[in-house]
C-alpha cells in the first residue's frame, strides 16, 4: 500500500523512536468543530512532550497518511463531505479520492502496515444494542482479532451492548488487559458491572504481554482498557437514561449501519449539554497518555 509518511514519523521509525498512532474518525464524526481539532492539538502535543511520535492516520484526498500537517488535520476536521473510512472501505477511499477519517478498523490496518504497534483510540466499536436483530456488529472486533497491536481505550462505548462487546471479544481471541481495574470500563463511565478482567498495574505489563502474544503466533491485538478519569466521569445512572433516549431516537429516525454510532455520540452530546463531549475528550486525551507510556516501554525493550 503507498503510504505517505510525515516526516518525523518516518524519521522516528526509520530510527525504531516511539510512535503512537491515533484514529481520526473521532476527529471527523466523534466530535463537533472546533472540539475536534483542539482534541487532536492536543493529543498531538501531549505525545511529542513526552517523547513519542504522533502518528494521527487518515485519508486525505485518497491519499493514506500516517502523521498529518496543521493544515490537514484542519481540512478533514472542518469538511463536512469527509467520510467515514473503515478498513473495508480502503480501497474504495483511496480510488475515489476520497477524503475520509479512518475507524479502529482501518487505523489498525495501516498502522500495522506502517510498523506501528501501539495505538490509542476513545473506545472500540462492538455488539450494538439490538444486533439480534440488526447483526450490527463493528468491524472493529474483527480487526482487533486479526492485527497484532496494542490498542488502548476506555472499553466499548456504552451506546453498545456491553456483555456482548465483551463476550465478541473472547471468543475472537482478543486478550483484555484493565489497567489497574478488574471491571471493563463503560466509556462515559468506570464502571460497567463487567469483572473479571485481568488487572495490570503499569505500562511495563501491557508492554510484555503484547510481546509475548507475539512471540506466540497469535493475531489478534492486546486491548487494554483504561477507565476515564473519575473527575471526568459521568456516572452510570445518569447516562443510562440519555443513552436509551438516543438509541430510541435512532430507531424512529431510521438510522442504522454506519450513522448509528456518530448519530448517537451527536445526541448524547444534545442531551448532556456538551458534558459527554468534555468526558470523551478526557478519557481520549488519558489513553493517549497510556499509549505514550507503553510505545516508550515497548521501544526501550526491543
Ligand atoms: N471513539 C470515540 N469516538 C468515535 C470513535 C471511537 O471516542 O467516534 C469511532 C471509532 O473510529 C470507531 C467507530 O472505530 O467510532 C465505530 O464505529 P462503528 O460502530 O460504525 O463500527
Ligand atoms: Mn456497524
Amino acid at each position: 500500500m503507498k503510504i505517505r509518511f510525515s516526516a518525523e514519523v518516518e524519521s522516528s521509525l526509520a530510527a525504531g523512536m516511539p510512535v503512537l498512532a491515533l484514529e481520526s474518525t473521532i476527529i471527523t464524526h466523534g466530535m463537533p468543530h472546533p472540539d475536534n481539532i483542539e482534541f487532536a492539538l492536543e493529543a498531538e502535543s501531549n505525545c511529542r512532550q513526552q517523547g513519542v511520535v504522533p502518528a494521527i492516520i487518515a485519508i486525505v484526498k485518497g491519499e493514506c497518511c500516517v502523521g498529518l500537517e496543521k493544515a490537514q488535520i484542519e481540512f478533514i476536521g472542518k469538511d463536512v463531505s469527509t467520510k467515514k473510512v473503515s478498513r473495508r472501505e480502503l480501497g474504495v477511499a483511496i480510488s475515489k479520492n476520497w477524503s475520509g477519517g479512518t475507524t479502529v478498523s482501518a487505523t489498525m490496518h495501516i498502522a500495522h502496515q506502517s510498523g506501528i504497534s501501539v495505538f490509542s483510540t476513545g473506545g472500540i466499536g462492538g455488539v450494538h444494542r439490538g444486533a439480534k436483530k440488526t447483526f450490527d456488529v463493528s468491524q472493529d472486533l474483527i480487526a482487533l482479532s486479526q492485527i497484532p497491536m496494542v490498542v488502548v481505550s476506555a472499553g466499548a462505548k456504552a451506546i453498545l451492548d456491553l456483555p456482548k462487546t465483551l463476550e465478541a471479544l473472547e471468543t475472537l481471541g482478543v486478550p483484555v488487559l484493565g489497567f489497574k481495574t478488574n471491571e471493563f470500563p463503560a466509556f462515559y463511565s468506570q464502571k460497567s458491572g463487567l469483572c473479571g478482567l485481568l488487572r495490570i498495574e503499569n505500562p511495563g505489563e501491557a508492554a510484555r504481554v503484547y510481546r509475548k502474544n507475539m512471540e506466540a503466533g497469535l493475531t489478534a491485538s492486546t486491548l487494554v482498557v483504561n477507565p476515564v478519569p473519575e473527575k471526568n466521569e459521568i456516572p452510570d445512572n445518569e447516562i443510562k437514561k440519555i443513552i436509551n433516549d438516543a438509541i430510541n431516537g435512532a430507531i424512529e429516525n431510521k438510522i442504522k449501519g454506519k450513522d448509528l454510532t456518530p448519530f448517537l455520540l451527536k445526541e448524547i452530546l444534545k442531551k448532556t449539554s456538551g458534558r459527554s463531549l468534555e468526558t470523551n475528550k478526557a478519557l481520549a486525551i488519558n489513553n493517549v497518555s497510556l499509549g505514550i507510556k507503553i510505545s516508550k516501554e515497548l521501544s526501550s525493550s526491543s
